[in-house]
């Protein structure tokens, strides 16, 4: 498979050299991993990279998602879940509604391994609120792992009670915050943000917060919305970023390439990026960043954005873990994913099987374990 006359003619014989040897590469090499002609070639890279990792370990996880509100400052363009207040569909969930949705296991089911909650950046919930959610929830569910606001939702608290994103961080930690998921990120690149979410926190301060988690041994995952006007440059820069501050302080656990779901999004594409081509760069982002990014141990094929026939592909092309069974996902299906809303174990034990890999249970920090039911 990784002849090495064959990558000699593709160019990418120093690649290959350096991904046999578990080497860095350079991002002039990862974009020459995006120019190469050959998908598969890119592909059989990083499946080498993530064997050598996992083995034919795939992992998933019992999960929730919650959203607790669509009201949001920032108005990012690529967004298609806020909603203005007054406008049909507007919702700011109560602390009961949250934790009904997060402990309504179903006849039979299990209780979640991890929860997931974030939201848009409200102007008036105070961090008070989020504390007392977190110990309630906390009590309910002493075993699952909370794991709650982006980046960008903690820099909003910070501003919002004149703290620093420090503190912020520290009181959600002793309500109950073990882990920060990866949204936010969206492509580091000034020129693009700007055009994407010109009110979010730019990627200096997303970088900072996700390293004073990691300093306070809070892991964080990591995402990149890509497939809207970004260029190879763009998420190689992107890519490099993250392995950059991973060197630093190291607490990222999963990164998390997010495919951009067009449908009521006020970013409109061209014509080239919104066809079916599109299954194919997105295989080839998750390769290069599998190769790229040597330092994050875990690469997660998102089923709700790829779909699930998408995610599956992706074991192979350098992805190891496909999220969990969700129940309720909101900010992708509003942009017009086609996925269903929720995979059961079985789903995702077969799914994971039928692609030649053996599943995993895992908790939020990646840790296979004999769960309790
Ligand atoms: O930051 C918003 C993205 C993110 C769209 O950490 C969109 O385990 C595609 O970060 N098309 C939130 N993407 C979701 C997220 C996430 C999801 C699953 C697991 C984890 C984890 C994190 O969703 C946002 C933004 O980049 N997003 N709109 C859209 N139309």
């Amino acid at each position: 498979m990784l002849d090495a006359a064959y990558y000699t003619q593709l160019g990418l014989r120093p690649v290959l050299e350096k991904v046999l040897a578990g080497q860095r590469l350079t991002p002039d090499e990862g974009l020459a991993l995006f120019r190469c002609p050959d998908h598969v070639a890119v592909g059989a890279l990083a499946h080498h990279a993530r064997t050598r990792r996992h083995g034919q370990q795939a992992f998933y996880v019992v999960n929730r998602h919650v959203n607790y509100t669509n009201h949001c400052v920032n108005a990012c363009r690529f967004c298609a879940f806020r909603r203005e207040p007054g406008e049909r569909g507007h919702f700011t969930l109560t602390h009961e509604e949250i934790l009904a949705r997060l402990c309504n296991d179903p006849p039979g089911g299990r209780v979640p391994d991890e929860v997931h909650i974030v939201g848009g950046c409200h102007p008036t919930l105070r961090l008070a609120w989020f504390e007392e959610l977190l110990c309630r929830l906390r009590a309910l569910r002493p075993t699952t792992v909370i794991k709650a606001f982006t980046c960008v939702e903690i820099a909003h608290f910070a501003a919002l009670e004149d703290i620093s994103t420090l503190e912020v961080l520290r009181r959600l930690q002793r309500a109950g915050l073990a882990m920060l998921p990866g949204g936010g990120a969206e492509i580091f690149a000034p020129g693009i943000r700007r055009q994407l979410c010109p009110h979010k926190i730019d990627a200096d301060a997303w970088l900072r917060v996700a390293g004073e988690a990691h300093a306070l041994g809070i892991p964080t995952n990591a995402t990149m919305l890509f497939g809207h006007v970004e260029s190879v440059e763009d998420r190689i820069d992107h890519l490099c970023r993250l392995r950059e501050q991973q060197d630093k302080s190291g607490g990222f656990t999963c990164f998390i390439p997010l495919a951009f779901q067009t449908e009521h999004s006020a970013l409109k594409l061209p014509e080239e990026l919104s066809g079916p081509q599109r299954g194919l760069d997105q295989l080839r982002v998750i390769a290069v960043s599998r190769l790229m990014l040597d330092n994050i141990p875990h690469l997660k094929a998102y089923w709700v954005m790829l779909g699930v026939k998408q995610a599956q592909t992706a074991l192979h092309w350098g992805a190891d873990d496909l999220d969990g069974t969700i129940v309720e996902e909101k900010i992708g299906h509003m942009a017009g994913a086609d996925s269903v809303q929720a995979l059961s174990i079985a789903d995702l034990e077969s799914m994971i099987r039928l692609s030649g890999f053996e599943p995993v249970r895992r908790n939020a920090s990646f840790t296979s374990f004999t769960a309790s039911t």
